[in-house]
């Protein structure tokens, strides 16, 4: 007898079972519409600036060519397995009068043989300019014009020093958060943290690299073009390192040769050391108390002379002298547009806030471990009083 392909079941349950049975299947439906629908509507986000389907330099556009490649061999392999697959449930449907199983087979040496080659083609074919790229990506560029770089990652902010960059007084250039390359050079970074694991990212440039305690890693940066100084390109810690992981951000701002090398002067003009009788004074003692313990700030006394107040530089990693610091270097924090890790807009009354309540603009309170360790993590609130900050801050304002 063949079998009953209209046979409809429902016609035998009562109304009030029907009803619930409709809503079940209407409810699954649902269900199962919604993946597909948020993964289309996903798609309408468009790609935001920290991607790096956007490559704004050649190292990321390799990366982005590979990824070109991978994508459409895989959407020629979608569109061949579905066509086969529709064609095949087509072509074997079950037709009013059969009578008769398929024929049903286990194994075809034809099928599984021609799987095992296509797939070993086609990966063959991807790992060509997947071993090329990588290998191209870790040498080690030469050349008197590579700007060298040393990156600390530290809970949770970036340390850039310019190791070839001596100021007047022989001290090399420290930075925090923002980084300042010229367009088209090629940015040697050697790269490790204070502290936990890390991971340096900024997309528009190249792919990550982990930035580990105790070793060096190194990458390679490149960009094409200048930045607007409000649009600089966007990276972030890409490796979870603690509560405020998701707030260590990178700002890269990309200049022409002229405007870099002013950049590079403008950081090399000494900030002030106020002087003892000056408005600024109170200020200094505040901060020379408090903020020293953990911030470094270079400073042009009246004499000319350039002193280095704050902690001792602490980490020595492999063969190169890391001299970090607890916490960024401020002399010339109102260079910068952001702070907090590139987090937080640079103005007083950001400012204002910061010192009086660190943790409201950026969750960074250590946990129970950390503290049973005497360790700190991040700004702590200094217990500043409203006047103590406001005269820190005209200080600082004058770091610039
Ligand atoms: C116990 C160490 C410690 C002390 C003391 C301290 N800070 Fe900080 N500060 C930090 C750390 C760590 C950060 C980085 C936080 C982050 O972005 O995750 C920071 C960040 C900052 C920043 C933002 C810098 C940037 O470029 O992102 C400013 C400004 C700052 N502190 C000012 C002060 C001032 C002013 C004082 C004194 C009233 C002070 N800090 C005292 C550890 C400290
Ligand atoms: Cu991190």
């Amino acid at each position: 007898m063949p079998r009953n392909r209209t046979g409809d079941r429902a016609s035998e349950a009562p109304g009030a079972e029907l009803a619930a049975r409709t809503r079940n299947k209407n409810g699954r439906l649902r269900l199962l519409l919604t993946l597909p629908v948020l993964a289309f509507l996903a798609s309408c986000s468009g790609s935001g600036p920290q991607s790096a389907l956007e490559p704004k330099g050649p190292i990321a556009r390799d990366i982005d060519g590979l990824w070109d490649l991978v994508y459409w061999l895989a959407v020629a392999v979608f569109i061949m397995v579905t066509a086969l697959l529709v064609w095949a449930m087509w072509r074997y449907r079950e037709r009013p009068g059969d009578e008769t199983e398929p024929k049903q087979l286990h194994g075809s040496a034809a099928i599984e043989l021609g799987g095992v080659v296509f797939s070993v083609v086609l990966l063959a074919i991807i790992s060509v300019p997947t071993v090329r790229g990588l290998l191209d990506m870790r040498q080690v560029p030469e050349g008197d014009d590579v700007i060298q770089i040393q990156v600390t990652g530290h809970q949770w902010w970036w340390e850039f020093e310019y190791v070839d960059e001596t100021g007047p007084d022989g001290a090399t250039l420290i930075t925090a958060n923002e980084l300042h390359i010229p367009e088209d050079a090629t940015v040697y970074l050697t790269m490790t943290s204070a502290d936990v694991i890390h991971s340096f990212w900024i997309p528009a440039v190249n792919g990550k690299r982990d930035v580990v305690p105790g070793q060096v890693t190194n990458l390679t940066i490149i960009a094409d073009d200048p930045t607007s100084p409000d649009e600089p390109l966007p990276g972030q810690c890409a490796e979870f390192c603690g509560l405020a992981h998701a707030d260590m951000r990178i700002k890269l701002h990309v200049h022409t040769d002229a405007d870099y090398a002013a950049w590079l002067d403008e950081q090399f003009q000494p900030s002030q050391l106020p002087a003892e009788e000056s408005e600024l004074a109170a200020g200094w003692s505040t901060f020379n108390t408090v903020c020293t313990t953990c911030h470094q700030v270079s400073l042009e006394d009246v004499e000319g002379e350039v002193v280095t107040y704050g902690p001792e530089r602490h980490i020595a990693a492999a063969d190169i002298q890391f001299r970090s610091s607890f916490g960024p270097n401020l002399t010339h924090l109102f260079s910068r547009g952001t702070f907090g890790a590139g987090t937080v807009e640079l103005t007083e009354s950001h400012l204002a806030e910061w010192i009086g309540d660190p943790q409201s603009l950026k969750p960074m309170n250590p946990d129970e471990n950390d503290l049973a360790a005497g360790r700190v993590l991040g700004m702590p609130d200094t217990g500043l009083n409203a006047d103590e900050i406001s005269e820190v801050i005209e200080l600082l304002k004058t770091w610039r």
